[in-house]
Parts: C-alpha cells; structure tokens; sequence
C-alpha cells in the first residue's frame, strides 16, 4: 500500500502553521440524524457542539457504576490499559473501554452517540480509541494543551481531518474541577509541533505531554486569536469535537470528581496507515487497527 501525502507535517525543527486542508463536517448538511442543521453549523464554525443530555440520569449512573468497578477491579488496574497518576498512583485513564464493558461497549453502539458521529463525518465510523479519564480529585493532572489529530496523524497515521471524539460527563463538569477547554474557531489551523518523537514517547505522554506540545508564543497568539472556552454540564452532557480542535484541562484539586467517557470515533475512509512523524506505531489500545465499523 503507498503512503497518502503527507498533508500535515509536524515533529520536525520548527513549529509551523498550516490551513486545515479538510472538511469540518464531512456529511451533507441534511442528512437525517440526531444532530439539527444548525447544530451541524455550529460545529463546523466552533469545531464542537455541546448537548445538555446526551444520556438519562438512570443511563449516567449504570455508566457511573461500570466506570467505578473498573478503577476498583485490581485486574484492570495491573492490566497496560489502565495509566496511573505519577503522584499520588491513583488511576488516570483506562483505554479501551467499549473493549473492556460491556456497558461502553452499548453506549458506543447507542444511536444517540454513533449517529451523531455517522452525521458529522458522513461515513460509517469505527472506534479509534476510547478511554475513561477518570480525574478523582485532590490534585488528579490534567491534560497539556493539545490537538489530538497532531499526535493522531504523527504516531497512529491518520492521513486526513476525519475523526471526531465526544467526551461524556458522568459526573458533574463545574468550573473548578478541570473541565475541558477548547479555543472555539482551532480547527481550521494545523499547528505542525517541533522536535522528533522518541521511540516510547506515548508511555510517558499518558500521563504528562512533551512531543505534539505547541510553544507558549503558538498559544499565546491562539488564545488570543479564538479565546477559551470551559465546558460545564451536568453528568449525562456531552462535548463533541472536531480532532483538530486545540483543547486541554487543568488539574482537579476539588474533592469533586470530574469523570468522563471519551469515545473516538474515525471514518472508515480515513483508516490508519503507518505514522507520519514516529519510529514505530503505538499500540492498538491507544490506536485501532481493527476498522470494522460499528454497526
Ligand atoms: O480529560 C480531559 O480533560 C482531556 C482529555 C484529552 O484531551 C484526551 O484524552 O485527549
Ligand atoms: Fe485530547
């Protein structure tokens, strides 16, 4: 198979900046689905669409209970799919959920969550990765400012701007306890990141990022260009992005914690190739290589 061009490069000696060369919502505008016309617009403007209930009170706490028998189950915990705090050991993540429970295993199949992925990438989709960010409290670490899509294109191959994740809240998201921040408008700039990517860099970027960091001058004109945003919202809201959105969230030292199911959903006309600034691939929990599309 040939290697697609490479649209976007990055991890070489200088940071650079390039249009996004791709579609935001690669659907028809009226096609059927959950998601209004003018929710279709919003994202394609902002690169995210929020929704106030994506799923019940009584769904929210079966998700709640599965996230909270997972950290718990020492098994998991022993298991490479879960990435623990530096600090304080606590879990951080767990990967591969819809592959680990059965109940992210429906959730990711539901129609309210597939379909608004079908709609805005107008394809079918599979999984690209999936995880808990669990974020307990007390000083659990947030997440650097990032664009998935760099690291995604970088060190799993993903050729081109198809991919879109949804981040559900199964606890309250407030102001205080590391929500999500997005910089509304990110997308349509691909910030490429300076310095190669070392041969285990994924190990350690799970728990703090380095390679795929933009600069503080690149943030400081972002931030200054499209302002941040803070998603707040009841457990059962959701946040859908566009993977190119430049986003990240600070620490939780509440004792409020900030619990959310990240699904990533890729077209099945993007699928992986090989990467385009790594030595070697990173493993398939963290990126798919089985495409078959949820149905
Ligand atoms: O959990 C968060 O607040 C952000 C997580 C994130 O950006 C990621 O998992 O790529
Ligand atoms: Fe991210």
């Amino acid at each position: 198979m040939t290697t697609p061009t490479d649209l976007y490069p990055t991890r070489g000696t200088a940071e650079v900046s390039v249009p996004r060369k791709d579609p935001v919502v690669w659907g028809s505008p009226d096609a059927p689905g959950p998601i209004p016309a003018t929710g279709l617009q919003s994202y394609e403007r902002d690169g995210f669409l929020a929704v106030d209930q994506l799923i019940s009170d009584d769904e929210v706490t079966v998700c709640r209970r599965e996230l909270e028998r997972l950290v718990a189950d020492p098994e998991i915990r022993a298991d490479e799919r879960s990435i623990v705090e530096p600090q304080s050991k606590e879990i951080r993540s767990v990967f591969e959920v819809h592959k680990l429970s059965p109940v992210f295993a429906a959730l990711v199949r539901d129609e309210r969550v597939v379909g608004r992925a079908r709609q805005i990438l107008g394809s079918d989709v599979y999984v690209h990765q999936s995880r808990i960010n669990v974020k307990p409290g007390f000083g659990a670490g947030g997440f650097y400012w990032h664009s998935d899509f760099e690291t995604w294109h970088a060190e799993d191959g993903l050729p081109n701007m198809r991919t879109v994740s949804v981040s559900i809240a199964l606890t309250e998201n407030l102001d205080t306890n590391g929500g999500l921040m997005i910089m509304p408008g990110s997308h349509r700039t691909f910030l490429g990141c300076a310095g190669a990517t070392p041969k285990d860099n994924y190990k350690k970027s799970l728990q703090m990022q380095d390679a795929g960091t933009p600069s503080d001058e690149a943030l400081t004109a972002m931030a200054g260009d499209y302002g941040i945003k803070l998603f707040t919202g009841k457990a059962g809201s959701a946040t859908w992005f566009d993977c190119n959105a430049m986003h990240g969230s600070g620490d939780n030292i509440t004792p409020f914690p900030r619990s959310n199911v990240f699904i990533v959903f890729n077209s099945v006309e993007n699928t992986a190739v090989e990467p385009f600034a790594a030595p070697i691939r990173r493993p398939e929990f963290i990126g798919a290589r089985d495409f078959t599309p949820v149905i």
